[in-house]
C-alpha cells in the first residue's frame, strides 16, 4: 500500500489519503529508473512533408514496432508513429490543408484522432474506423469482449478497413497546440501507453504577429507517466497482452493505470539547458490516467497564453497549473531574472516520491531576446447563454451490470451505433457534465467549448479560452457552451482517462 491505491474518491487534492490525486493505481517499476535530471531534454523531430501543392501539405507516417532507449542501457519496445515516441511533430499553418497517410505495420488495428482538430467525421478517428494491419482477420474482433453483438465499423461515419489511409485535415481553425493519438475502440489506453501519441502544432498569422517566443524557444512538452519492467519493457495490465481480442485491464486497474516514471517528450525527468530569456512551452498531459499540478520550484510563474483550442484574449499568470489528461496549456516562462547556473525544477504537487518531479531547467547562457507577451492576445468570440437552444446533462459514473463494472455516460455503456445527442448544425447548446465516483476529464470531438460555470460558481482559473477537454473533480460539475459547426456527422465525446474510455465511458453525438 505504500505506493498508494488512489482509486477511491479524490477531489482536486482535497481530503484524501494520497497526494497522487488521480483516479487509478500505480504500477511500480521493477527496472532501476534513472536518477532524475540527469538525461538531456529533447524535442520530437518535426516531420517534413513528402509533397506540397498549392493548397495542401502531404505527410506519410508508418506506425510500427521499434526499439527505443528510454532507460539508459535498456531496450524498450514501443509502438510508434514512424517508430518514435513521441511521434514526429507535424507543423501546419492556417490556410493550408494537411493530408497524413498513415500506414499500419503494427500487429493490431489502429485509429488516428487529431485531438483538437476540426475535422470531417470520416477523418476524425471514430473508434471503429480501423486501419488494419496486413493479414488481419477482421472477423476475430466480432462477438468478443464487451462489444458482443456489434459489428465493428457499423454505425460509424465511414467503414474503412485498409492497411493505410489518408487522413484529411482542413485545419481552418485558429493557431493551437493539437496532438494526434490512437483511438481504437476498446484499446486506446494500451496503444497510447505503448507510444502512439505525437504533437501537431498549428499556426496562424494572428499568432505570428504577437511576437511570442518562436523557433528554438517554442517548445512542446509532452508529459506522460510510464512503468518500466526489469527487461526495459513498459508493462500494461491488459487482459489480452496481444491487444487482439479481449479488451480491458485487470480488476485493480479499472480506475486507471498510473506509472511511477515521469517522461517529458519520452525522456525520464529530463534536464533542459536554457538561456536567460523567455520561452514558450506547449504543455500537454498525454498520460492515461495521471493528473498534474505543475509548479516551478524557485522559479518564475507560468504566463498562460493559450489553452486547448487556441490563444487566450489576454495572458493569465499562474503559480501552479492543474493539467488533466489531454489538456494543453500554452505558457511563457521567463528565465530572465535568473543567472547562469540557476536550476529551476518543474514539480508535480499532486505527485508522491518519484512522481513529484517532472523536469529541470538549467540556465546556461545569456542571450538576446526580442520576444514579448502582449497585454492583449487575440479577439475571442464569447458564446452567450441567450443563444442556447438545447440544454443537456451528461453524468459520468461507474456502474455495474451483472457484476461487470463499467464506466458509463448517463448509465449507458458506449456503443458505436447509439446517438446520445442529435445537435443542429451551428446552434449553441449548453452541456452540463457531472462526475461521479472519481474525477473525469471530459473531451468533446469536433467543436471546442467555453466553460461558463463550475460547480455552480464562476469558471476556475484553468477554464479560460476555448477548451476541448474539461477536468471534473469527483462530484464536480461543469457547464459549457458549445456550438457544433464545421461539419455534420457522427462524433464521440468521452472521458480522457483512457482506461475509463476503453471501459465504455464514451457517447456519440450527431450533428445534423
Ligand atoms: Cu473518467
Amino acid at each position: 500500500m505504500a505506493r498508494g491505491f488512489t482509486g477511491c474518491a479524490v477531489d482536486n487534492g482535497g481530503a484524501a489519503t494520497t497526494t497522487e490525486s488521480s483516479a487509478g493505481r500505480i504500477q511500480a517499476s521493477t527496472a532501476e529508473l534513472p536518477e532524475p535530471f540527469t538525461l538531456p531534454f529533447r524535442v520530437p523531430a518535426v516531420l517534413k512533408p513528402v509533397r506540397q501543392d498549392d493548397t495542401t501539405d502531404y505527410y506519410e507516417i508508418t506506425q510500427r514496432v521499434a526499439d527505443a532507449e528510454i532507460i539508459p542501457g535498456a531496450t524498450t519496445e514501443i509502438w510508434g508513429y514512424n517508430g518514435t515516441f513521441p511521434g514526429p511533430t507535424i507543423v501546419s499553418e492556417r490556410g493550408r490543408q494537411v493530408v497524413v497517410r498513415h500506414r499500419n505495420e503494427l500487429p493490431v488495428p489502429t485509429v488516428v484522432h487529431l485531438h483538437g482538430g476540426v475535422t470531417a467525421p470520416e477523418h476524425d478517428g471514430f473508434p471503429t474506423d480501423l486501419v488494419v494491419p496486413s493479414g488481419w482477420d477482421a472477423t476475430r474482433d466480432e462477438g468478443k469482449g464487451a462489444h458482443e453483438g456489434h459489428t465493428p465499423g457499423s454505425g460509424s461515419p465511414a467503414e474503412v478497413t485498409e492497411v493505410e489511409r489518408d487522413y484529411v485535415y482542413p485545419l481552418d481553425q485558429p493557431a493551437a497546440t493539437l496532438w494526434y493519438h490512437d483511438h481504437r475502440m476498446d484499446f486506446t489506453g494500451p496503444q497510447v501507453w505503448r507510444g502512439l501519441a505525437g504533437f501537431h502544432i498549428h499556426h496562424d498569422a494572428e499568432e505570428e504577429a504577437l511576437g511570442l517566443p518562436t523557433g528554438d524557444r517554442d517548445v512542446p512538452l509532452m508529459i506522460a507517466d510510464r512503468t518500466f519492467a526489469g527487461d526495459g519493457s513498459m508493462p500494461y495490465p491488459a487482459l489480452d497482452p496481444a491487444l487482439r481480442d479481449q479488451p480491458g485491464v485487470t480488476d485493480e486497474f479499472h480506475s486507471g493505470v498510473l506509472g511511477d516514471c515521469i517522461l517529458v517528450n519520452g525522456v525520464p525527468w529530463p534536464v533542459m539547458e536554457v538561456a536567460a530569456v523567455r520561452y514558450r512551452f506547449r504543455i500537454l498531459n498525454a498520460s492515461n490516467a495521471r493528473r498534474y499540478r505543475l509548479r516551478l520550484d524557485d522559479g518564475p510563474s507560468f504566463v498562460q497564453v493559450g489553452s486547448d483550442a487556441g490563444l487566450l484574449d489576454a495572458p493569465a499568470t499562474h503559480d501552479e497549473l492543474d493539467v488533466a489528461q489531454a489538456e494543453r496549456f500554452d505558457v511563457v516562462i521567463d528565465f530572465s531574472d535568473h543567472s547562469v547556473g540557476d536550476e529551476i525544477t518543474m514539480v508535480n504537487e499532486h505527485g508522491d516520491n518519484s512522481t513529484e518531479m517532472v523536469m529541470r531547467f538549467v540556465v546556461t547562457r545569456e542571450e538576446e531576446d526580442d520576444s514579448r507577451v502582449p497585454d492583449r492576445l487575440v479577439d475571442l468570440e464569447r458564446l452567450s447563454t441567450d443563444d442556447v437552444k438545447v440544454e443537456r446533462e451528461f453524468v459520468f459514473e461507474r456502474t455495474s451490470e451483472d457484476g461487470t463494472m463499467m464506466w458509463t455516460v448517463n448509465g449507458e455503456p458506449w456503443s458505436p451505433d447509439s446517438v446520445a445527442a442529435r445537435t443542429v448544425h451551428a446552434t449553441v447548446e449548453r452541456w452540463r457534465f457531472r462526475a461521479k465516483n472519481v474525477e473525469h476529464p471530459i473531451h468533446v470531438h469536433l467543436s471546442p467549448f467555453q466553460i461558463i460555470e463550475r460547480d455552480g460558481n464562476e469558471p476556475g482559473p484553468f477554464d479560460r479560452g476555448w477548451k476541448d477537454t474539461v477536468n471534473l473533480g469527483n462530484g464536480g460539475r461543469a457547464d459549457v457552451l458549445v456550438r457544433f459547426d464545421g461539419f455534420r456527422g457522427k462524433y464521440v465525446f468521452h472521458c480522457h482517462n483512457l482506461e475509463h474510455e476503453d471501459m465504455m465511458m464514451m457517447g456519440n453525438f450527431e450533428v445534423v
